[in-house]
Order: structure tokens, then sequence, then C-alpha cells
């Protein structure tokens, strides 16, 4: 059903959108993580090398993880924020690793993006962009911009080959996880590239020790319902541990779904993680927003972000709002009737 992708004929019209044009801000989602850097890094590149633009990256959050901050200072980016951005300034603008309208990203006012190139299903506001690639089935953007960056026959550098095999290792957790034959493909092409010790360095970048206090709110809120667990990290002020914390408690014996949820500023995320490869986790996720929110994804991890209804802010209508969350989670996958029972016992 997929048509087939001819990666010349798909560089030859990016770069019929990107020809005669100087300025491009390239935008990430909010909290770019390691895919979403390395694509934005090798789109910098090509059009750098093929048009001698002078590129810009965006993102409308925090570089939060230690593990992505040290990626964004090893290859000497300087993102900056959207609302710091006057979009006129610039004649070009790509999305990357997100879409348009999606919960994740931010836009400058009124700005349709000339350029979308991702892995998530697609949207419908990206259908106006003069150019987008989105290649649902794919386990990383990182995967479809080495594609464009071998087409192109640039010589990619060391840093960014490093970068790009991080993005696919993390967004496939190792091409363990909704990788394609691409993804490991182009994996095996970039790594005799990449600088591996470098990348060591990166992943384990030292962690703040705010970072456990977390996790370890994380645990302590662990709560298992059947072969599901959730937990509620209440306020932060970051999202990044929701969706680790998703990670690691899909690693729970007996486990199939995780489901994490905490609050940043006026808006709940939610990460979803399941084991089961027809589980729909984005479907699940859509549900869980509900009307207000967004929420989507692929088959085994998806998100919601869904905003603190007004006067919702005291801690007790923040939790009735996550109790709401937590049965509609437990409906969408069959498991209304569990009983809860917290993850870890005292011993
Ligand atoms: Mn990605």
């Amino acid at each position: 059903m997929a048509a087939r992708i001819d990666p010349q004929e798909r560089l030859r019209k990016l770069d019929l959108v990107l020809e005669g044009s100087r300025t491009l801000l390239v935008v990430m989602q909010n909290n770019p993580d390691p895919d979403a850097i390395a694509a934005a890094a090798a789109l910098r590149e090509i059009a750098n090398e093929r048009h001698g633009i002078a590129c810009s990256l965006g993102h409308g959050g925090t570089v939060g993880r230690a593990e992505n901050e040290a990626l964004v200072r090893y290859l000497g980016l300087n993102p900056r924020s959207i609302a710091s951005l006057d979009s006129e300034r610039f004649d070009r603008v790509a999305v990357v690793d997100a879409q348009p309208g999606a919960g994740n990203i931010s836009l400058p006012d009124g700005c349709v993006p000339d350029i979308v190139i991702d892995h998530h299903p697609i949207r419908r506001e990206s259908r106006s962009a003069r150019f987008t690639d989105i290649r649902s089935r794919y386990g990383a953007t990182s995967t479809i911009l080495y594609q464009y960056l071998d087409a192109a026959a640039i010589e990619i550098p060391t840093k960014l080959a490093t970068a790009l095999v991080y993005g696919i290792r993390s967004d496939t957790q190792d091409l363990g996880r909704e990788s394609t034959r691409a993804d490991i493909e182009a994996f095996l092409q970039l790594y005799p590239l990449a600088n591996p010790r470098a990348l060591g360095r990166i992943v384990s970048a030292p962690l703040p020790r705010a970072y456990f206090s977390r996790l370890r709110r994380a645990l302590d809120s662990a709560t298992l319902y059947g072969t599901r667990v959730v937990s509620n990290l209440g306020r932060l002020d970051s999202q990044e541990m929701i969706a680790e914390a998703a990670d690691l408690l899909l690693r729970v014996e007996g486990v199939t779904w995780s489901c994490c949820i905490g609050c940043v500023g006026d808006t709940i995320h939610v990460s979803l993680r399941t084991s089961d490869r027809e589980g729909n986790a984005g479907r699940v996720a859509h549900r869980m927003a509900g009307r207000r929110g967004f929420g989507g994804g692929h088959q085994t991890l998806a998100g919601a972000q869904i905003p603190l209804p007004a006067g919702a802010r005291t801690a007790d209508r923040l939790d009735r709002t996550v109790a709401t969350l937590v049965q509609r989670f437990l409906r969408a996958t069959g498991g209304a009737s569990e009983q809860p029972e917290p993850l870890c016992l005292d011993d």
C-alpha cells in the first residue's frame, strides 16, 4: 500500500522548496528529544550544503533531559525559543519530528510551515505545507533525514552521524521497538561514521539530584491494575520524567501497558507505552485526551497533552482530572474492573 520511496525524487522536491531562500527556521517539538535534535541538525546540513542557507533552530519549551542537553552542546547548536523569534525574518520554516497542530509543538502565530518531515501519523494541518514527507512506519525521523543526506551524497560529519545514530537508537530503543528495515539500514551506514565514545559520554551525562527525586516520586506512585501500571507524578517543572518513567515501568514483570501522568505549568502530560505490538497506544492516547486535549502516537508508544481547565489549579482539581484520565486509560485498555495495588511493597 505504501508508495515506493524514491530518495532522489524526494530530494529534488525538497530542493525546489529550499531553492532561492537564504534563511530557514527549523522548528522542533517543544522539548526536543535526540531524534528531533539530530533531524534538525541534518536538515540544517542539507540546507547549508546544497543551498548555502543560514538556519536557526527553534522550539517552544526547554531542552530538559541531561542527555539531550549534552547532545545539543556536542553539536554546538544554539536552539532558540519560538517566542523570541520573528517568523517573518525567515524565508522558509520547517518542522521536523512533529507536525503543525500537534500538542507537542509551538509555531509562531499564523505560521504555516513550508516543510514538514516526520514519522508520526499524518495530521490534517501538515497538508498545507508545500513539502511534506511523513513516514509513519519509520522508527525515527533521523532515518528519513539520513536518506536525504545519502541521496545528496553529502559527506556526513562525525558529530552529525553520532547524533543521527543516537536519534535512531533512542526512538527505537536500540532498534527493538517500532523499527523498520530502513532504520536498521540507516543505523548500519551511520554507525561507522559516528564517534561511539562521544555518544557514550552523551548517554551517560551526569544527572542532577532532582532527577532522582522525580524518579522516586514516579516509583512511589506506581500502581498496578492487573497487567497495567499507572503512575501520577503530580506537579513537575519539566516533563521528561513522565516519558522516562513510562519506559521504565513497562519493564515491570507481567506488565503490558504503562501510563504516566504529570502536570507541567497549565498542561497535563501523559506518556503511554505498551509491549503489545497491536496495542494501538496512539488511539488510547487520543481517547484519553478527549475533546480539549491532543493525543496520538504509534502502536506501542504515544502521548497526550490536556490543558488544565481554568480554575483547576488547586491540587484537588488536578487530582480529580488525573483520576478521570486514569479511568479513561483503564477503560480503553480493557482494565476497568482491575483492583489497584501499589507496585512497590515495603520489605
Ligand atoms: Mn522521533
